[in-house]
């Protein structure tokens, strides 16, 4: 059984700049299923734990502070390979570098920040999935 969930955020920047629905119908077009949504505009803890593995490099200030900058769409996504489906949609990190037709390459540019605003997370692995749903949808976790 390969069904599993994904944690996507669409970031300050793709909130900001009105991007929710395009990410969400590049989503629902792939086929994978929306199970809970949520804006919210992340605590510090949130973010503490959500960037863990990132803590101590160098663009980690730069990133917690453009993530606790304004709100975030928080989304649970579901379906088969659903985590690597979706980072595959995301394209790659740097939105300079990312592919046209990915959701990074057509709606992300550097706006002066680098790689930091690239308009949308995705999870990147079944394990950081099921510890990123805790963080933003605790009601789910378990
Ligand atoms: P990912 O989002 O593609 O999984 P990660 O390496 O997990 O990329 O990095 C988390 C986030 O940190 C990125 O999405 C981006 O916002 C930011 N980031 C990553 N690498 C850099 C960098 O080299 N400079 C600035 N920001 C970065
Ligand atoms: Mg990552």
């Amino acid at each position: 059984m390969t069904t599993e969930r994904s944690l996507v955020l669409v970031k300050p920047d793709g909130f900001g700049r009105g991007l929710t629905g395009e990410v969400l119908r590049r989503i629902e077009a792939k086929g994978y299923v929306l199970v809970a949504l949520r804006i919210t505009t992340p605590t510090a803890e949130m973010l503490a734990a959500h960037y863990a593995e990132h803590q101590g490099k160098p663009f980690y200030g730069e990133l917690v502070d453009f993530m606790s900058s304004g709100p975030v769409t928080a989304i649970v996504i579901e379906g088969n390979q659903c985590i690597p489906g979706f980072r595959s949609l995301a394209g790659a990190t740097d939105p300079t570098k990312a592919l046209p037709g990915t959701i990074r390459g057509d709606l992300g540019r550097d706006w002066g920040m680098g790689s930091t605003e690239n308009v949308v997370h995705g999870s990147d692995s079944p394990e950081s999935a099921v510890r990123e749903i805790a963080i933003w949808f605790p009601e789910l976790a378990g």
